[in-house]
């Protein structure tokens, strides 16, 4: 398939779309719009990715499991905010074979409802607390808006949900932090800039008290969410009377967390760290961490690849993930074009030159800076790159993050960098309803919610929209 070839710095919708392609990590000319197949190497970056977050999840307490993918209408429909959020969104089975089925069912699209039946069931006393589960399953959305692969899938084939249960108010606030903070690990050991923020009452995920969102900024400007932590308070609890016997025992409703990381956490780390020649894969995850290309000399063909294979062998035992690349009908300039596209965050050449002094040449795939060393140093010096390229790659991607969130202060700049897809702006606010409405029609963006970090902080200076004195900063974007 011949694909248009777009830049990262100029056409980033089309660059995404194309390099998954070309690369080999996800071919969404599936049949039904909004699903897309893994392929073989896009799999195994998901697979190292979600193994970074089973690992954080892990640590702290979570436990795996897995729930059905039908649920109930009967179960959906008991919560009636949660219900209203979702059920435009929902695929429903409506016949098992040619019958009708009495109770439509639901292809999740979210878990919630799956779990709180059996929470019920589960919970009886504060020794049964807290309950930390989690899952990593395909969830469907009847997206209406523009589906774009990894991005917004009606079958979102990646999805992270975790689920958990508390005794009181203030053990789901910890919790909230927690997973705030498990995010901000993840998304860190990735390399991956985020802002997070609270997003504004309008914004609220159906069914809970308040949700946090992770946001990156994408090369055109705008804005995608890529994780949220909600506070689901005692909305779930109340509907599905899911109670638990305190130290007093009396009879008491349990307190809910939720919080998800989706295939968008695997585009975050493919947009991030991205160029106009493809992905850039940062190492700790890459797939293949160093591919070999000899460079043939007809005399020393033998030669060639004989070292080839001893640098290889050397690298294998030490533990590093090489990829000897010996095809005979490419060039090897057609070699370092199509290991480029994927990625591959180190490439070792090996020609008459480098085998006549015992050496080889390594060239990063971020910067294409290159360097000598002699075979015998061979592991330690791209164990050593490897540390590098990662601290670069974060370095490089919070830099580029930081210089595209901007601090406003008149509704006129701020409509021009948002009409001019700047990035981010930030502003004062009143935190009104009111105000915060008009600013997203005004600019036509959406207001992002308040830094995190900066909650607690009051603000002198005055509301953006409406003059008044301003409580916050906030943020607004042009979002995915
Ligand atoms: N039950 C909660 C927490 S698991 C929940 O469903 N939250 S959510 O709706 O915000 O989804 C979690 C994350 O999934 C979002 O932050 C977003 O990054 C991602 N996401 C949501 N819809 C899609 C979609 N259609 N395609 C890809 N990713 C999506
Ligand atoms: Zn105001």
């Amino acid at each position: 398939m011949v694909v248009k070839r777009k830049k990262w710095s100029e056409d980033f919708a089309e660059w995404f779309r194309s390099t998954l392609i070309d690369a080999t990590v996800m071919d969404y000319r599936y049949p039904i719009k909004g699903c897309g197949v893994w392929l073989p190497y896009g799999f195994k970056i998901r697979r190292n990715i979600l193994q970074i977050l089973r690992d954080l999840l892990d640590s702290t307490g979570h436990e795996e499991t897995l729930f059905p993918l039908l649920i109930p209408e009967s179960s959906l429909a008991k919560e009636s905010t949660h219900v209203q959020g979702f059920e435009e969104e929902c695929f429903w089975v409506t016949h098992g074979g040619l019958t009708p089925l009495k109770v439509k069912y639901a292809l999740r699209p979210t878990s919630e409802t799956a779990i709180a039946p059996m929470l019920k069931l589960w919970i009886r006393s504060h020794k049964d607390l807290p309950l930390k589960l989690y899952q990593v399953v395909n969830i469907f959305r009847y997206e209406t808006k523009a589906t774009r692969p990894l991005l917004r899938m009606r079958e979102v084939a990646t999805f992270k949900e975790a689920h958990t249960t508390h005794a009181t108010r203030e053990e789901v606030e910890a919790q909230v932090m927690e997973a705030v903070n498990i995010y901000k690990e993840f998304f860190d050991e990735l390399g991956v800039p985020h802002l997070v923020s609270k997003r504004p009452k309008w914004d609220t995920f159906a069914g809970a008290e308040y949700s946090i969102a992770f946001d990156m900024v994408c090369p055109d400007g705008r804005s995608l969410q890529i994780g949220t932590v909600h506070n689901l308070g005692q909305t779930f609890s109340k509907a599905f009377d899911i109670t638990y016997e305190n130290m007093e025992g009396k009879q008491e409703y349990v307190w809910q967390a939720c919080y998800g990381i989706s295939g968008r956490g695997v585009a975050g780390v493919l947009i991030s760290h991205g160029d106009d020649q493809g992905f850039v894969i940062p190492p700790s995850i890459a797939p293949i961490q160093v591919v070999i290309i000899p460079i043939i000399y007809k005399e020393i063909e033998e030669q060639i690849n004989k070292t080839c294979e001893d640098v290889a062998k050397r690298l294998k035992v030490a533990n590093i993930k090489v990829e000897l690349d010996l095809r005979a009908d490419l060039t090897p300039g057609a070699k370092f074009y199509y290991w480029e596209r994927r990625g591959v965050p180190i490439r070792v050449e090996i020609g008459p030159r480098d085998v006549k002094q015992n050496e080889v040449t390594i060239v990063r795939r971020d910067t294409l800076e290159k360097q000598n060393c002699t075979i015998g140093e061979v592991t330690t010096v791209i164990r050593t790159l490897t540390e590098e390229i990662m601290e670069d790659l974060r370095g490089k991607a919070w830099r580029w993050m930081r210089d595209n969130v901007r601090r406003v202060d008149s509704l006129e700049e701020t409509k021009q960098l948002l009409a001019e897809k700047t990035g981010v702006v930030e502003v004062l606010w009143c935190k009104s309803r009111d105000c915060g409405l008009k600013l997203e029609k005004e600019t036509n963006a959406r207001i992002l919610g308040i830094p995190l970090d900066l909650e607690e902080r009051m603000i002198d200076g005055k509301c953006i929209s409406c003059g008044r004195k301003a409580t916050h900063i906030v943020r607004v974007a042009i979002a995915y």
